[in-house]
């Protein structure tokens, strides 16, 4: 799916900013006729946002059901001669759209975007109506998986709660853009672009598709606008002679512009993308970029931010791109579900590699910390052919969304499922099978601390292996001395057992800002340090390890629990996006790194 571009064929409208919103708590909207009529009592709710911090409401909060957005617009009479297409980012998590009362669209992934056609629905002379009915609901049917159960209230009501797996707070609403677009009536429908380089000359391959009849024409132009390639066709291959090769040092994007020329040679349609010439390739337990072996080193984010939730802020955005590169990354994790699109095209812009992460987080018989024995999800049906396939569709559309992007370099699959269970073999095998039909890159599957290395099905399937690791945190808490001797032990046995490179997806440890103590307690900046520089000296004795991200980037909510003060804590930045004392740590460590980087180990 195109993202929505003005362009000298196409038009664009936002229809963020200031929405109608009411909860539903009985579910009544539909039979009183909300679509049609209007929401009879709603209040205003910024859009893109959650609307769980907006208001100083504890029912707005933890609400759990059906809520409604409204708003209205005029379009421009000439938008009517094109096909209008409605667009939203990302709604969390089942959204039922309706246009002047007649249902548009539905969607069940809180992370990805759809878009409906609604031409026919529009009125030409008048205000349209666009009504959006969200429920933030999970089920095992779902990624990432919950369940909801019901009590009545003593008033009689029904009060329904939310059981999750995963360790970060259930913001829902209107996450991300809403785009009013127009295209022509006969239009570029996807464009599929690869690159390679041999030499000087730099290789991109697009794949195009237009829904008429015409001829596809590519033009490859540099930042000044030059032209250094052209192509035609459905397919086309295109040399970029003394290519300037995209890195997270040297992000250079050019431009591709895809054009259909109509028979009497005018401009029917035209789609201009940045696109940035890199191979990516995994060999000898290595990560080469260009050719180059390349050590990450970064962070597993959260898109969460204070008051905002999970709603996409380009103010945020910016902020966190601009700390992560002064702490010296390269690299960070969509954990643990795919960002905005806008994330992705900065990261192409300004140079990061991004392991691009499905919401497939907590397919496990426990919630976090998950400590202990585990239980089968797999083998007694709690996985069931329902999520195989939501799963399958959540991959699938993902691949579609992100595959131009330069900064994307790896797919991962999932974070911490249980994957000790033979079945589990199956359920990942099909989806890697799905992805390599359709994209090169390496895959990754994300593993929990608990997981053998001798006892895990998935990981021999998959390029790259991900592990989280907390030794000394959530086992031998506060004892580093015991902490390096398992992490060790346990990195040792992952070398020892499979072939492929690990990155350390997830290792660090709650942190309150502000709190000192020497010697060190848990909690404490010191003990983040201490934490931190113990697990480096391990890493750099660790030849199969080729890179590290902190977890966190920054602070972040969870729901409420024991082991979480007002969210969770191991942010190397505070919520608010200020640092802690590791961030000098990680600075001083990862700024010295560059030699790593080139050499590989
Ligand atoms: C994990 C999870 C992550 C949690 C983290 C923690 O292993 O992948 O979602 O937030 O541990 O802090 O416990």
């Amino acid at each position: 799916m195109l993202y929505p571009k003005t362009t000298t064929t196409r038009q664009t409208k936002t229809l963020d900013g200031i929405w109608n919103f009411q909860l539903d708590a009985n579910s009544l909207g539909e039979e009183h006729g909300w679509p049609a009529q209007g929401l009879p009592s709603s209040i205003h709710m910024p859009v893109p946002s959650s609307f769980n911090d907006i208001t100083t409401s504890q029912e707005m909060r933890d609400y759990v059901g059906d809520v409604w957005y409204e708003t209205t617009t005029y379009l421009p009479n000439e938008w009517f001669t094109e096909t209008v297409m409605l667009r939203f980012g990302a709604v969390s998590h089942t959204a039922t759209v309706w246009v002047n009362g007649a249902l548009a669209v539905t969607n069940h992934n809180g992370f990805l975007p759809f878009e409906a056609k609604i031409t026919p629905l529009l009125i030409k002379n008048g205000l349209n109506r666009i009504t959006v009915k969200v429920n933030n609901e999970l089920t095992w049917d779902m990624l990432p998986p919950g369940e909801v159960t019901e009590e009545k209230t003593p008033e009689g009501e029904v009060k329904k709660t939310l059981h999750q797996q995963h360790d970060f707070f259930n913001y829902a609403g209107i996450h991300r853009p809403v785009t009013l677009y127009t295209v022509p009536k006969e239009h570029i429908t996807s464009v599929q672009v690869d690159t390679d380089f041999n030499g000087e000359t730099g290789i991109v391959s697009v794949e195009g598709h237009f829904s008429g009849r015409g001829e596809i024409h590519y033009e490859v132009l540099t930042k000044e606008g030059q032209s250094v390639a052209t192509g035609t066709g459905t397919t086309a291959s295109m040399s970029i002679p003394h290519v300037q090769l995209w890195s997270p040092d040297h992000p250079y994007l050019y431009k591709l512009d895809v054009t259909v020329t109509g028979e009497d040679g005018n401009i029917v349609d035209h789609y201009p993308l940045n696109i940035g010439v890199r191979k990516v390739e995994v060999k000898n337990r290595q990560l080469l970029l260009n050719h180059e072996p390349v050590y990450l080193k970064g962070f597993g984010k959260h898109e969460d931010a204070d008051v905002r939730g999970k709603g996409h802020d380009p103010v945020m955005m910016m902020r966190d791109m601009y700390l992560m590169k002064e702490t010296g990354a390269n690299s960070f994790r969509t954990a643990h579900y795919p960002y905005a699109e806008e994330v992705l095209q900065m990261a192409d812009e300004i140079g990061f590699l991004v392991i691009d992460e499905t919401s497939a987080v907590g397919l496990l018989s426990q919630g976090v910390p998950a400590t202990g024995d585990l239980a089968p999800v797999f083998s007694n049906g709690r996985i069931s052919d329902r999520l195989a396939d939501y799963h399958m569709d959540t991959v699938i559309r993902l691949i579609e969304r992100d595959r131009n992007h330069p900064s994307v370099i790896m797919w991962s699959l999932s974070n911490e499922a249980s994957t000790m269970e033979p079945e589990a073999e199956v359920y990942y095998q099909r989806l890697i099978d799905e992805v390599r039909k359709r994209d090169r890159r390496p895959i990754m599957n994300v593993n929990l601390m608990l997981i053998e290395p001798e006892r895990c099905y998935v990981s021999k399937l998959v390029d790259v292996i991900g592990l989280n690791v907390y030794f000394g945190w959530y086992s031998t808490p506060g004892n580093l001395e015991a902490g390096k001797r398992d992490l060790t032990d346990y990195l040792e046995r992952w070398e020892n057992t499979h072939e492929q490179p690990v990155v350390i997806t997830e290792y660090g440890v709650d942190t309150v800002a502000g709190l000192h103590k020497m010697p060190s307690v848990m909690f404490t900046e010191e003990f983040q340090v201490e934490f931190l520089e113990t697990y480096h000296q391990v890493f750099d004795e660790m030849p199969s390890v080729i890179g590290e991200q902190v977890w966190n980037f920054a602070d972040f909510m969870t729901k409420q629990d024991t082991v979480r003060v007002d969210g969770n804590k191991k942010g190397i930045f505070t919520r608010d996006r200020q640092p802690k004392m590791a961030q000098a740590t990680l600075k001083a460590r990862w700024l010295s790194h560059k030699e790593r980087d080139r050499h590989g180990r």
